[in-house]
């Protein structure tokens, strides 16, 4: 039986539903409001600014009625009704998650026994299903990257990997740009030398949060890709040393690229970055990039190289990667907030081009969710 009951100067509701009970401030509800002067019906936007809403706004009544509350305001004298599952699914008056680097519980965070379960599909089911596309979709959410194979051997075919699920964001390397081996490179990548695992760009703020690498030729020996994640790596350093990881995540390093003329890019990030939840939100990690850290206090710069070093092990340990080879028409695309990326050196006989873009991670997201509205028939995996 659901029961609602209004603290005695009105200024919360108790509302219980199934033995467990949900407070809500008047203040709150009232903002929050679904009625179509709150909220354009056209949009779903707000209409009205807090400072619209009395600051003595307090409830006068609340009745359940069927699936609803109805609530009234004073001194506005407004009744307005609010769907229980709303109301649920809106709940603030929870236990919060206060460890300092948890993670969004929608991520599951992986190591090298994800070998045999590599998220993938082939190009042309995705471009043809919704349902499959979705499924792909909730994989880079999931576990940060996908894999999508047997696509078009063409160039600029990674643009049509992107409008699945976004926009490329162009840079100072081009709107998508060639990595493969070069006379006078002005960026590593462009060498047959191995990557360390790192994230991409980390001198750019705000970073791009997708990379997309597609394979044109792959001819050359060697050359495999690696993708450590970044979050699982992260929770293990703060398991094993939570100083090392507070100084990793309390400080900001320095980041650089000035590898071509016209361009001085830099900024000063942490390597583990933290929401103010104290989520974890992102991580930088890239030694080509890495410019000289002047944020930290000389008494922590001994233990923070030492937590740098150690979170640098643990990027490197076999027991956190998966590697995969990719073939002419194969690409991946990954959350680079989150996974890292490298790979082995590449050299002698034959060719290795890939293409590669930036995007971001908000428009897949979006694009998921819309998926998730549309195709909610069958189960994800
Ligand atoms: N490229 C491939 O972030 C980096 O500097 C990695 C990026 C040159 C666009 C390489
Ligand atoms: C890059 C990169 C990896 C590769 O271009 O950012 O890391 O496989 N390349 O060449
Ligand atoms: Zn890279």
């Amino acid at each position: 039986m659901n029961k609602v009951a209004i603290s005695p100067h009105g200024q919360f509701i108790s509302l219980t539903v199934a033995g467990n009970t949900h407070r809500f401030h008047a203040l709150w509800l009232r903002d929050n409001a679904l009625d179509k002067d709150t909220r354009s019906e056209s949009n779903g936007q707000r209409l009205i600014a807090l400072t619209d809403i009395d600051a003595s706004v307090h409830i006068s009544a609340a009745q359940l009625h069927k699936n609803d509350l109805q609530i009234t305001f004073m001194p506005e004298g407004k009744t307005l009704d609010y769907p229980i599952q709303w109301l649920l699914n809106h709940s603030y008056d929870k236990p919060k998650n206060d460890t300092k680097g948890w993670h969004n519980p929608s991520q599951t965070l992986w190591d090298a026994s994800l070998t045999p379960n590599l998220p993938s599909a082939d190009f042309d089911a995705v471009i043809a299903s919704p349902e499959k596309l979705k499924i792909w979709l909730q994989s880079i959410a999931c576990l940060g990257f996908a894999k999508l194979n047997k696509g078009p051997v063409q160039v600029g075919a990674l643009t049509q990997v992107v409008d699945l699920f976004g926009y490329l964001r162009e840079t100072n390397y081009g709107r998508i740009f060639d990595v493969r081996v070069e006379e006078k490179p002005t960026n590593l990548a462009y060498t047959g030398l191995a990557l360390q695992a790192h994230t991409d760009n980390p001198y750019r703020d705000p970073v791009p949060t997708i990379q997309v690498l597609y394979c044109l030729e792959s001819s050359a020996p060697g050359g495999d890709n690696v993708l450590v994640d970044g979050f699982m790596a992260a929770t293990t350093l703060r398991k094993e040393s939570p100083q090392g990881f507070n100084l990793l995540s309390r400080y900001c390093a320095h980041f650089e690229y000035a590898g071509e003329n016209d361009v001085c890019l830099h900024a000063k990030r942490p390597i583990i970055e933290l929401s103010a939840g104290g989520q974890l939100q992102s991580i930088r990690f890239n030694n080509r990039s890495a410019a000289p850290f002047t944020d930290i206090p000389f008494k922590h710069m001994a233990d923070y190289y030492g937590a740098y070093r150690r979170l640098g092990e643990i990027i490197n340990d076999p027991a956190l990667e998966v590697g995969f080879r990719l073939n002419p028409g194969d690409c991946f695309v990954i959350d680079n907030t989150r996974i890292l990326h490298a790979r082995k050196a590449f050299s002698g006989a034959g060719t290795r081009w890939l293409q590669g873009c930036y995007a971001d991670m908000d428009s897949l997201l979006s694009r998921l969710a819309v998926l998730n509205k549309t195709h909610s028939n069958t189960p994800t995996v």
